[in-house]
């Protein structure tokens, strides 16, 4: 008889142990990151004609990449370092209301915008993504033809991976948990039995 009381205790502290472990288990569950507003800086060169280091009309005026897909987090600070690479004067715009770039009433209420500027020499202009994700436009206002590209806000933060949640990872401490209890009672079963035809 004090076999299966030592039993029962050994029994009871076995699972104490597993409820400690099963609750601990419950950290392996997935959390969505929080979102964060960052800062985000770029160099958006002025070029309408092809002079000087002006390859091609456009955002940065390369050949290969010109006017590049700017993608952002909402609310993220977005700094951009402008300067005019062919003397003539420009002015950033984010048509964040998607009316196109030749409302500049919009700006810089609605529309994210810089000063006009036609100086070689580089200045930044930051503003706060207050608008929803989505996919606009940036534009030059004075060249809207072919200095324009794509501005994407995402909701989560640039860069991340999406969560990917292991479904039997999250069921394996509950599998072990229920195995380790079943063979407990199996041994408990036995030996209370065995304790029985004794008496
Ligand atoms: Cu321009």
């Amino acid at each position: 008889m004090l076999r299966l009381r030592t039993l029962l205790v050994a029994l009871g502290i076995v699972l104490l142990l597993g409820i400690g472990t099963h609750a601990t288990s419950l950290n392996l569950l997935p959390s969505i990151p929080r979102a964060h507003a960052a800062s985000v800086s770029m160099v958006l060169t002025g070029c309408a004609f092809v002079t000087g280091s002006c390859r091609a009309a456009g955002w940065n005026g390369t050949t290969t990449r010109p006017n590049p897909t700017i993608t952002v987090q909402q609310g993220d600070v977005v700094s951009v370092t402008l300067s005019s690479a062919d003397t003539l004067s420009h002015q950033f715009l984010v048509d964040a209301d998607v009316d196109g770039a030749a409302d500049v009433a919009d700006c810089p209420t609605t529309d994210p915008c810089s000063k006009m500027f036609f100086s070689a020499t580089p200045f930044t202009y930051t503003f706060t993504v207050s608008f929803p994700p989505g996919t606009y436009s940036y534009f030059c206002v004075v060249h809207p033809a072919s200095m324009l590209g794509s501005f994407v806000v995402v909701s989560t933060p640039v860069g991340s991976t999406p969560l990917v949640v292991n479904k039997l990872g999250l069921l394996a401490p509950y599998i072990g948990f229920a195995t380790v209890l079943m063979g407990l009672i199996g041994v408990t079963l036995f030996h209370v039995r065995r304790e029985a035809r004794k008496t």
